[in-house]
């Protein structure tokens, strides 16, 4: 003998299930170009470090000799010193694509980030302006 218990009793599901989709709404990154004229490659995610000194030796870069991609960032960082980097267009005829001249970096730690928007297979010349007679120069080698 088995008793059947009818458990069909309807409970009210209120199953308020509020998307509140109000809040999350995908804000567009806005990311302001410095340079809208140049379309910049696609970013490889990946930066190379670069300081900028000035001690008991002279002023420089370092390293002065890169080796690059497009799309990579080079990551110039104060160590000592007040300077900034130029890729001057004197410097690199007839080449499309140069990052503009940096600000002056005067605090320790500062850093400003220039993206690689030159085309690959070329070397492009960079100084600091206030120190390139002294020597504080370097080269970017752009490859594929
Ligand atoms: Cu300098």
């Amino acid at each position: 003998m088995h008793v059947v218990w009818s458990r069909s009793r309807c409970v009210p599901l209120l199953a308020f299930m509020i998307a509140c989709g109000g809040n999350d709404a995908a804000k567009a990154p806005s990311t302001p170009s410095s340079q809208p004229a140049i379309k910049a490659p696609p970013s490889t995610g990946h930066s190379i470090t670069i300081e900028m000194t000035t001690n008991e030796v002279g002023s420089f870069f370092k390293p002065n000799e890169i080796e690059t991609k497009p799309g990579d960032v080079l990551h110039f960082v104060l160590v000592a010193g007040v300077h900034n980097v130029h890729f001057l267009a004197d410097s690199n005829p007839g080449i499309n694509g140069l990052p503009e001249a940096s600000a002056m970096l005067q605090l320790p730690s500062q850093s400003v980030d220039v993206p690689v928007t030159m085309a690959a297979g070329g070397t492009y010349y960079f100084q600091c302006d206030p120190h390139a007679a002294l020597g504080m120069k370097g080269h970017v080698k752009v490859v594929q």
